[in-house]
């Protein structure tokens, strides 16, 4: 059990910058732990008016395409810039390949053992759709512990870039010239999402490919409708490996700020943004507590069967657990 005094002062040493009060909180809002649930939310609860004062980046790209790589370059100057930076890495793959962790916080390294860069790597195995929830919940965390600027990274395949998308006020997308990967980053729908396209490895013999692939994307995005009437999405390139271009990246993200305060459109992204996961969250937690319910699942099982054997129709079957479950609630 966690004392209530325990956590009062996980919670100051926290707000304070502390880094092991950071890891520590970070554990026990990931946990799954029945007994760490209440404690958890008690802490939220608490840190809640320190948050909201970073830049919430997302970024995104191909395994590959130098996301760790751009990271560290980026991460590096921030630092130089005096900011504080933090970076939840966020791996789908990574039941399989724990390699692939170890192999970021190598790429990190050089940021990993700088005072003021916190850098996290969230496992998302075992917790279906809970990933979005807890990696919001640790940029709120970060955020009360004083980071200036929060990035949340992730590979880009899958619904996880999807979901970061609404987790972030400013999204990155980190492409690559050639094989095709511009029209896949173009049809996958990235586009709609990406508020700067950045094409990495523009150096040495890429040059030439990396212009031609901007020309693409540049093109394409000015054809396409914008996200947010404030904010034309830019295409930039950079080379991560010889830190190149890295400062103008961060100057297109500090426009992107200083357009989005208009009319308080951020004000107005976050909110919906909160509202849209709590709604979500709501939503799945009430199932889940329903479903918890042996009977509830039983008169569920039951309907799937009428219907598969023709007994019911698909309406009527619906009807029946609905009604049997408002039933229930009204006793
Ligand atoms: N030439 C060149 N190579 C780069 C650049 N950035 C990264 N690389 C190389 O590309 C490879 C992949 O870079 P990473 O930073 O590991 O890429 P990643 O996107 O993090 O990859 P995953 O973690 O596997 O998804 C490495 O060999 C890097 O050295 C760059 O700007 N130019
Ligand atoms: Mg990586």
């Amino acid at each position: 059990m966690i004392s209530s005094g325990q956590l009062d002062s996980l919670a100051t040493q926290l707000i304070a910058g502390d880094r092991v009060a950071l890891a520590r909180a970070m554990t026990l809002v990931e946990s799954i732990h029945p007994l760490h649930q209440e404690p958890a939310t008690r802490l939220l609860d608490r840190i809640m008016s320190h948050t909201g004062r970073a830049k919430r980046l997302g970024i995104t790209g191909v395994p590959g395409a130098g996301k760790s790589t751009f990271l560290e370059a980026l991460g590096g100057y921030l630092l130089t810039l005096g900011l504080k930076v933090a970076i939840i890495a966020i791996d789908p793959s990574s039941p399989l390949s724990g390699g692939s962790i170890l192999g970021d916080k190598t790429r990190m390294s050089m940021l990993s053992r700088e005072q003021h860069a916190f850098i996290r790597p969230v496992p998302t195995g075992g917790y279906l759709g809970g990933t979005s929830r807890r990696t919001r919940e640790l940029m709120l965390l970060c955020e009360a512990a004083g980071y200036d600027v929060v990035i949340v990274e992730t590979v880009g395949v899958g619904q996880s870039e999807v979901d970061i998308a609404h987790l972030v006020d400013c999204f990155l997308s980190l492409q690559i010239a050639g094989a095709g990967d511009e029209l896949q980053g173009i049809k996958k729908g990235i586009m709609e999402m990406a508020d700067i396209v950045v094409i990495n490895k523009d150096d040495g013999e890429n040059h030439a490919r990396v212009m031609l692939t901007r020309q693409m994307y540049q093109s394409s995005l000015s054809i396409m409708r914008r996200k947010y009437p404030e904010w034309a999405p830019r295409v930039l390139t950079c080379s991560a490996l010889l830190q190149q271009g890295i400062g103008q990246v961060w100057s297109d993200i500090e426009d992107f700020y200083r357009q989005m305060a208009q009319q308080d459109r951020l004000t107005v992204l976050r909110k919906q943004q909160h509202l849209d996961a709590m709604r979500k969250q709501i939503e799945e937690q009430t199932l889940q507590a329903l479903f918890a319910r042996q009977d509830i699942q039983e008169r569920y099982r039951q309907a799937l069967q009428q219907v598969e054997g023709h007994h019911a129709s698909p309406r009527a079957a619906v009807n029946d657990v609905t009604h049997y479950i408002l039933d229930k609630l009204n006793h």
